[in-house]
């Protein structure tokens, strides 16, 4: 248990004697603050001197992560050991973007000349595909593809491609159906040309009810409209581990892309899971998007705890959670490029460490997994930032931005960037009940009323939040940014000691829903549910019978 540790006790009582700590009084009592407190890494800048930390508070941080083992649990997943117990898995998504010539062992078994011909075939396909070698069923040219996928078989490829497709607007348009809502598929399929849409239908398991659904639908709807089975070839492809099952599907197992179940679902963009975002804006640019992970895994791998990215945001995460009762994590990309981020981001934490249990099966004894969630910047600001300026909790906020424009206004980056620092700043600063009085009569209020309103201007400040920046929205530096939050969540879940790679919390829900689907389609199975959900199940029998 991690509360077991020495160094989580001494954090503990750090952290009493830090309670009232004030971050405004730290900046101006200590120069070097903020050189400090920040650190930059290739095309990634942190800076985390708006945290309540003192170099103290981080010493024992970095003492908590020696005790809990996690330079161990590094080497373990990097060497490909086994560490997801749970599944009897390696984990082994840095392997996809290692090109550094090193070979990389399961079971004593070299996975990266499997690793490269799959992503030879990958990019041989998108040439194909994007130059217009590769048609249609009736000779016509790609213009659309649809990736049907949920989970980590969608939002990784759905954020990338929403992130970087301004880089090529000559490229096949990408669209993402997910959802097992009809609307999901017929909203995506209501403007395409079936005779210039390719799918891909992706998932590790081939089995997974709403994407095999999905899956289904499409192909009717294409084969309705080309009026022939054999269509089915040149408009479907497959990404998976599971050959049999595409094969039984109807998709030809020459044009499935292979991927390997050392690799987890959330963690899966940059296998073959990623071939839409290849296809969208080319193979050279997916590549440098693994070059940028790649560095960031070397980073993550080599570099000292104290000056490692990764290590310090997982443990100002812990920091804030468990000594300071911070509960919910904010992201917030300041890029509209970047809108699916959060998503994202939710998924990969809150999928990954959201567990109550330890390796060993006891109960963690602490919290894990904040609740993490976001917007882009800066609809947020006029939306839910009310409640991180002046509401009753402290949420600890993740600012990104990009140095440069990915748009064509000079200007309005600008003033992007002018909010994207004022925020952090806003959070930090506050505003007083005098400087709120102050403003009310500058502005012409008579004393009663800036009185009166003056409580309700006050912005308590000394809000944390970390700022990420980074050079550019290149594919590099995007590819360094997720694979940032991928290593913080390993420090995370090495540190609470739990397995961040296994989603046993999800089968549940998954079982009973086909469980309750006979019951919607006619066979009544009384008393196999709770009796709200059978009440549930018959209110709704009433609505359609009186349809
Ligand atoms: C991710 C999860 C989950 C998974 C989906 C789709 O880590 O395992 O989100 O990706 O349930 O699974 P398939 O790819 O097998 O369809």
């Amino acid at each position: 248990m991690p509360t077991n540790l020495d160094a989580w006790r001494t954090l503990t009582r750090h952290a009493e004697g830090l309670r009232e700590v004030d971050v405004r009084d730290l900046l101006a009592e200590d120069p070097e603050r903020f050189i400090h407190f920040s650190l930059s890494m290739g095309p990634v800048f942190l800076d985390y001197s708006k945290h309540p930390v003192t170099r103290e508070t981080m010493g024992h941080l970095f003492q908590l992560a020696r005790e809990a083992g996690v330079v161990e649990r590094m080497g373990a997943m990097f060497s490909g050991e086994r560490i997801n117990t749970t599944e009897g898995r390696s984990v082994l998504h840095v392997a996809l973007r290692d090109f550094s010539g090193r070979s990389v062992y399961v079971d004593g078994e070299d996975v990266m000349p499997d690793v490269r011909a799959v992503y030879e075939r990958m990019r041989d396909f998108c040439h194909r595909v994007r130059s217009g070698e590769w048609t249609g069923h009736t000779g016509q040219r790609v213009t659309d593809v649809i990736n049907i996928g949920i989970g980590g078989s969608d939002l990784g490829p759905r954020m990338v491609t929403r992130a970087l497709e301004h880089l090529d607007p000559e490229g096949p348009r990408a669209h993402f159906v997910a959802n097992v809502d009809p609307l999901d598929l017929e909203s995506t399929l209501r403007r395409l040309d079936p005779e210039r849409t390719l799918f891909i239908v992706s998932s590790k398991s081939f089995t997974t009810q709403e994407t095999m659904t999905n899956a289904r639908a499409a192909r009717q709807w294409l084969v309705g409209h080309l009026g022939d089975d054999s269509a089915v070839a040149r408009h479907f492809v497959a990404v998976s581990t599971n050959t049999e099952r595409v094969r039984e599907f109807g998709i030809d197992p020459e044009n499935m892309f292979r991927f390997w179940d050392w690799v987890g679902g959330r963690f899966s963009l940059w296998s073959a899971i990623g071939l839409s975002i290849a296809l969208a804006v080319g193979p050279d640019r997916f590549e440098e998007l693994l070059c940028g992970a790649h560095l960031m895994d070397e980073h993550f791998r080599t570099a000292p705890l104290e000056k490692n990215l990764p290590v310090i945001m997982g443990l100002l995460g812990i920091w804030q959670l468990n000594f300071r009762g911070a509960e919910t994590q904010a992201i917030l990309p300041y890029s509209q490029a970047l809108e699916w981020l959060p998503a994202y981001l939710q998924q990969a934490e809150m999928e990954s460490n959201g567990k109550g249990v330890t390796l060993e099966g006891e109960v963690a004894g602490c919290h894990t997994g904040p609740v993490v969630w976001g917007a882009a910047g800066t609809n947020g600001q006029h939306a839910f930032f009310q409640l991180l300026h002046q509401g009753t909790r402290q949420v600890p906020c993740d600012f990104i931005g990009f140095a440069l424009s990915s748009g064509i206004g000079p200007e309005q980056h600008t003033m992007l960037l002018a909010n994207f620092f004022a925020q952090t700043e806003a959070l930090l600063q506050g505003r007083s009940r005098e400087e709120a009085k102050r403003e009310l009569l500058e502005q012409g209020s008579d004393e009663a009323e800036a009185e009166r309103l003056a409580p309700h201007k006050v912005q308590p400040g000394n809000r944390p939040s970390s700022t990420i920046l980074l050079r550019e929205l290149s594919p590099y530096c995007l590819g360094a940014l997720i694979a940032l939050y991928e290593h913080k969540i390993f420090i995370q879940g090495s540190v609470w000691k739990i397995n961040s790679f296994d989603q046993w919390g999800v089968e549940l829900g998954k079982k009973l829903a086909k469980r309750v689907l006979p019951d919607l389609e006619g066979d009544r199975t009384e008393g196999a549910h709770d009796p709200s959900t059978l009440g549930l199940i018959e209110v709704w029998r009433s609505m359609c019978e009186g349809l």
